[in-house]
């Protein structure tokens, strides 16, 4: 069962079963996983500490550092059973969200690209205990890491003690497809010798120090990806926009006709939107991206994109099927990273990408609230999305024009949070139309989108407010604070942001 996956001999007297391993966690601990939107992540360790925790009624708590989102074994299971004190950096977990917005534990919602480095200068503290999930372990003891890579090589690195999944569900083939390069801290880190997106520059697997292995558990429970929603008519014309807007700015000669290396947000309308490129005109496509979604599969399926550098693989339940069906044709066309590197914004810079994330609402000015619905009730986090936003060529952000079934206007006076400033975004799509921002001033910026962007319900009440807004003394970004934030309060009472 295990052949091919321990390397090393003397590591088989350190297989233990799930229970005996996540004994090793205690009350107070900070335990850092693998695991990146929900790929790669450890799943029998963690059910097994939710079921010690039940059993025993003992109090565990326990701060959860993660790459990014993980599956229901592990934040799911922890947030129901209230082990999880603190959480970071991004989740996309309906317990997990529900715990954190009734309270239950402190979330920090952080850069992707940020976390690494953090816990390398000691911002988040000593790491008790790294779990991470492998397809392998070397006869070093370096770990060969399954669909995700995430912040594991740090967390292992940082870890008094390292338990190890050996998940077999996960093919031995995922071996090679990793590129694992750390920075070093400043003031000795080097410039990081990227120039494409298809470069390799580190080693296949994680260095780990052999003696820092605890626990090796063997399991088969496979990733618990999320579906997708059907891709629908909004998404449809949205992604239409976008390919009208990337053929204008060929035409234009801002860009070239394999355009700039891609990258894609997370969730439905991200992965529709990209799906749109399937039935352009565009070729030869590259992508400098963290999440590898099936709309990214379906590129490189059909030979539109040569090559994808990510941090994880977001498939469907259907994509992780044809991910591992097909694993000797993809292998050579994916590389996964540390999310360090897949988010780094001296690559995002150096090689020009193309962000594309979505909103939850942007403000008439470009701010962008990617986050918290209503300003204070966490969605999933930002992600890596200002990662890229602020880093690259040209920074897209789509969301419909209006959410829960036209009762609210994503297109507001003013965002109930920032996430992304007026000055990180550049061109905002909804099915309505597009608004470049470049090079205009508040006040072109504010028009531009109330005309092209929001939905005809809410734009006389948009050109209403800005009217308004502008009449008074002060011109440069006119509002009126008190009833701009009275949109989010009149759908919170009323169930619309409409007046009627
Ligand atoms: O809620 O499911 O309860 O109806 O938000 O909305 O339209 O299904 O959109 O799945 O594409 O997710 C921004 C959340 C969009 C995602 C966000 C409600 C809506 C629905 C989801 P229901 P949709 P998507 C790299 C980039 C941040 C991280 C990121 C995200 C739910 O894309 O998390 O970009 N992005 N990372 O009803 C109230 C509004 C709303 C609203 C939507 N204005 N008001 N509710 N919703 N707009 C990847 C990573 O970093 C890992």
């Amino acid at each position: 069962m295990i052949t091919g996956r321990i390397r090393n001999y003397n590591l088989m007297n350190k297989v233990v079963s799930a229970t005996e391993a996540a004994m090793l966690i205690k009350d107070g601990m900070t335990v850092a996983t693998s695991g990146f939107t929900p790929s790669g992540y450890p799943k029998a360790v963690p059910l097994a500490l939710a079921q010690i925790a039940e059993e025993t009624k003992e109090k565990i708590k326990i701060k959860l550092y993660t790459g990014a989102s993980v599956g229901d074994e592990l934040d799911g299971t922890l947030a129901r059973s209230e082990i999880i004190s603190k959480r970071l950096p991004y989740q996309t977990n309906n317990s997990m969200r529900d715990y954190t917005n009734n309270g239950g534990c402190e979330y920090l919602d952080m850069h992707l690209s940020h976390v690494s480095q953090y816990a390398n200068y000691g911002f988040l503290g000593k790491i008790d205990i790294a779990i991470v999930e492998a397809v392998a372990i070397t006869k070093e003891g370096y770990i060969i890491p399954s669909t995700s890579i995430g912040c594991s090589p740090t967390f292992i690195d940082l870890a008094e003690k390292v338990i190890i999944e050996i998940n077999t569900s996960q093919p031995l083939e995922l071996e090679g497809m990793s590129d694992i390069y750390i920075p070093e801290a400043p003031p000795n880190r080097k410039p990081i010798g990227l120039t494409n997106a298809s470069q390799r520059i580190g080693t296949t697997y994680i260095p780990c120090n052999i003696e820092k292995i605890a626990a090796i558990v063997i399991t088969d429970i496979e990733d618990n990806v999320k579906p997708l929603a059907p891709i629908d008519d909004i998404s449809n014309q949205i992604s239409g926009h976008l390919i009208d807007f990337l053929e204008n700015e060929v035409k234009k000669g801002r860009l070239s006709e394999n355009l700039l290396p891609l990258q894609s947000g997370v969730g439905n309308v991200a992965n529709a939107v990209l799906g749109g490129l399937l039935h352009s005109k565009f070729n030869n496509l590259v992508c400098y991206t963290e999440v590898i979604q099936d709309s990214m599969l379906d590129l490189l399926d059909a030979g539109k994109a040569l090559h994808i550098s990510g941090t994880a693989i977001t498939p469907s339940e259907e994509g992780l099927k044809r991910f591992k069906d097909k694993i000797d044709f993809y292998k050579d066309k994916i590389i996964l990273r540390p999310q360090e590197i897949s988010n780094h914004p001296e690559i995002i810079r150096r090689l020009g990408v193309i962000a594309m994330n979505t909103a939850i609402e942007a403000d008439i000015y470009g701010n962008v609230n990617s986050t918290n619905i209503m300003g204070s009730q966490m969605m999933n986090g930002i992600g890596g999305s200002g990662d890229f936003s602020r880093n690259s060529y040209i920074s897209i952000f789509t969301t419909p024009s209006t959410a829960k079934n036209g009762t609210i206007s994503s297109i507001v006076p003013f965002v109930s949070h920032t996430d992304h400033t007026e000055h990180d975004v550049m061109i905002i799509i909804t099915e309505q139309g597009t608004a470049d921002l470049r090079g205009l001033s508040p006040k072109e910026r504010a028009k531009l989108i109330i005309n092209n962007c929001s939905h005809p319900d809410y734009r006389p009440m948009l050109l209403d407010y800005f009217n308004r807004a502008e009449n008074r003394k002060f011109k440069h970004t006119p509002h009126i604070l008190e009833e701009a934030l009275s949109w989010h309060s009149r759908y919170l009472e009323t169930g619309s942001m409409k007046i009627i």
